[in-house]
């Protein structure tokens, strides 16, 4: 039982358990004890089964109820008071409203069960960048996932002592166990009316009905980017989606690189990667967010709030990603994967030959042929930042690293070279608000629909994205000429044929090259239209036989393609209205002119 005298934490604490009524309530203390007897609960109630100790030591895999299986950004609210603080890429209610429907909602949903209060830290315990919440669930799940996923226990509820100044989650499965709900679900929640609600103002977050990732781990999407975004408005920081990752030069040189990508472009993938280039090295800060805030030179420190991997597994392998296979090898918990005959996890790629037969993530039998997914697309492994063979040292720094440039990138088949560099950080922050993805399989045809995400925070964002931009612009009249350098990258370009340009993975290590050169001054580039683009011989392609006009491909700036995108942009930078700083404007204006000389 963690002893506090936290006065607001308390009557906070009562306040929540009179609501939900459960049947006891646990303070988590974080330790490995806690640990192991709710997973042990976790085996005996069906939710868990332990994998094999020998090949996978110490790991859970666990199948989710099938209409529980993702973030549900329909479901997701942010609650301030004026509707016109969300924007309009945010659904909208107003806080009073909307509370009293999760009042009703909350209202005895924990009956039959257990109430845990997590008290976790973003960031290493007392950093000054790191922040304080504390999340209330029904979920032992969770619980064990916050274990993996932040710094939980005794020791942060100390460092908060009497201060008011932590964030709020309340979360709930919402599916109470009264009498005739026993025996309970392998998977209990409440599918048909989830709420994932978020109040910047007040720094709370109410969550209801789903027990999945984002949905119930508070501390990642909704605190650590929806809430901490408005928080670093406010304080003059950032709250950002981004890898850190360190780049060590053969000379011993180090470099530190965030990167935004929106989904399925790989970001945990460059986060490990293991370079091909001899005597580069890269080493993990972190695989998804950074909290960056002005050092006392001046310069943007990042810290990565988090302390684990939450991976979408399908896709890993020792080709895509062996640091992420390793990190997983034990201590971890597999959701919605497969499960093989030996008790192992299995999930599509994960290696060159499909298993004979499996149980998939709905437990039944599968064999190869069958017609169906193995692994659930969205499934995920949890596995602690720890276990990475290439964590970075300093990647629990409390002053954070300097970061010398910022990468912003989608998936474009076409019309994206492969690197270009922004002129300046106004340029930059419109390259980032800018950033599109070329929507996935099913949506075919010509030049590929864009889907704009800009910064990869459009779904994280938790206030109107119109003043997200005039922040980025703002920290950039702040930070001058210190900011970091700003870079557009794309690994996904293809040529006529549908084949890859660019072979991608360790091979990128050439572009991270060529960036740290930049950073350096040691790297020519030429002006062209859209940016910055490596000058001959800057980019480092030897041993590397990629035909000449296949590089050529690779790097080409089509006007005509790029007016497209200009009037595509132009659409899409519409949707913030007034907001809409001018300076993005003028370098859409200004982006046209040139394509226009050009
Ligand atoms: O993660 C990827 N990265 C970044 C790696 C550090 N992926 C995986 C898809 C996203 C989840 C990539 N896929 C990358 C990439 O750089 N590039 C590609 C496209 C590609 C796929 C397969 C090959 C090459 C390029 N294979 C061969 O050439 C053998
Ligand atoms: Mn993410």
């Amino acid at each position: 039982m963690t002893k506090t005298t936290n006065k607001k934490l308390l009557e906070w604490v009562d306040e929540v358990s009179a609501m939900c009524k459960p049947d006891e309530i646990v303070w988590c203390d974080g330790s490995k004890d806690e640990y192991d007897r709710l997973s042990k609960l976790m085996v005996d109630s069906g939710t868990y089964i332990r994998l094999n100790d020998d090949i996978r030591p110490n790991s859970f895999i666990c199948r989710s109820d099938p209409a529980d299986v993702a973030r549900v950004e329909d479901r997701t609210y942010i609650c301030c008071e004026s509707k016109e603080d969300a924007g309009p890429t945010n659904n909208w209610t107003a806080p009073a409203e909307i509370k009293e429907t999760l009042r009703g909602l909350y209202d005895g949903c924990m009956q039959g069960r257990t109430m845990f209060v997590i008290p976790y830290s973003m960031g290493p315990i007392g950093s000054p960048i790191a922040k304080i919440g504390f999340e209330i669930t029904d979920s032992p799940y969770v619980v064990c996932n916050m274990h993996i996923m932040a710094r939980v226990g005794t020791k942060v509820v100390e460092v908060l002592g009497d201060s008011e100044d932590f964030v709020r989650g309340i979360h709930s499965i919402g599916s109470p166990l009264t009498g005739e709900k026993q025996p309970d679900q392998p998977w209990p929640c409440n599918a048909e009316n989830k709420y994932i609600t978020h109040y910047p103002e007040t720094r709370e977050i109410w969550s209801y009905g789903s027990g999945y990732g984002g949905n119930a781990l508070l501390g990642k999407k909704c605190h650590a980017l929806r809430i901490a975004s408005v928080q670093a408005r406010d304080e003059g920081w950032m709250a950002e989606h981004m890898l850190v990752l360190k780049l060590t030069s053969p000379d011993g040189d180090v470099k530190y690189v965030a990167a935004a990508f929106p989904s399925a472009c790989g970001k945990t993938n460059l986060a490990m990667m293991n370079p091909t280039l001899k005597g580069w090295k890269v080493e993990t800060i972190g695989d998804d967010i950074a909290w960056m805030k002005f050092g006392e030179d001046g310069r943007l420190y990042a810290i990565n709030p988090e302390a684990g991997f939450f991976g979408v597994a399908p896709g890993t392998s020792d080709y895509s990603n062996p640091n992420a296979m390793i990190s997983a090898a034990k201590n971890s918990i597999f959701t919605n994967v497969a499960l093989t005959p030996e008790g192992d996890v299995w999930w599509e790629d994960m290696k060159e030959d499909e298993p004979e037969h499996l149980v998939d993530w709905l437990r039944r039998p599968w064999a190869p042929g069958c017609g169906r997914t193995a692994a659930h697309p969205n499934a995920r492994f949890t596995a602690p930042a720890s276990q990475c063979p290439v964590i970075a040292d300093e990647w629990e720094d409390p002053a954070g690293v300097p970061i010398s440039a910022i990468l912003f990138g989608g998936r474009r088949a076409t019309t994206q070279p492969l690197v270009i560099e922004a002129a300046n950080w106004q340029h930059g922050t419109f390259l980032g608000a800018s950033m599109a993805s070329e929507k996935t399989a099913a949506a075919a045809g010509g030049l590929g629909q864009l889907r704009f995400d800009p910064m990869a925070m459009l779904p994280f964002c938790g206030y109107h994205m119109g003043d997200y931009f005039a922040h980025w612009i703002k920290m950039g009249e702040k930070g001058g000429d210190k900011m970091p350098k700003v870079f557009y990258v794309n690994w996904f370009r293809k040529n006529t044929n549908g084949k890859w340009l660019w072979p991608g993975f360790g091979e990128n290590s050439r572009v991270l090259k060529y960036i740290f050169e930049r950073c350096n001054g040691t790297a020519e580039a030429r002006e062209g239209p859209i940016g910055l683009m490596p000058a001959d011989g800057a980019l480092d392609l030897s041993g590397l036989d990629i035909p000449a006009e296949d590089m050529a491909e690779l790097m080409k700036v089509d006007t005509a393609e790029w007016k497209a995108v200009v009037d595509a942009i132009r659409e899409h930078f519409a949707k913030f209205g007034d907001k809409l700083p001018a300076e993005l404007n003028d370098e859409l204006n200004a982006l046209e002119a040139r394509l226009q000389n050009a």
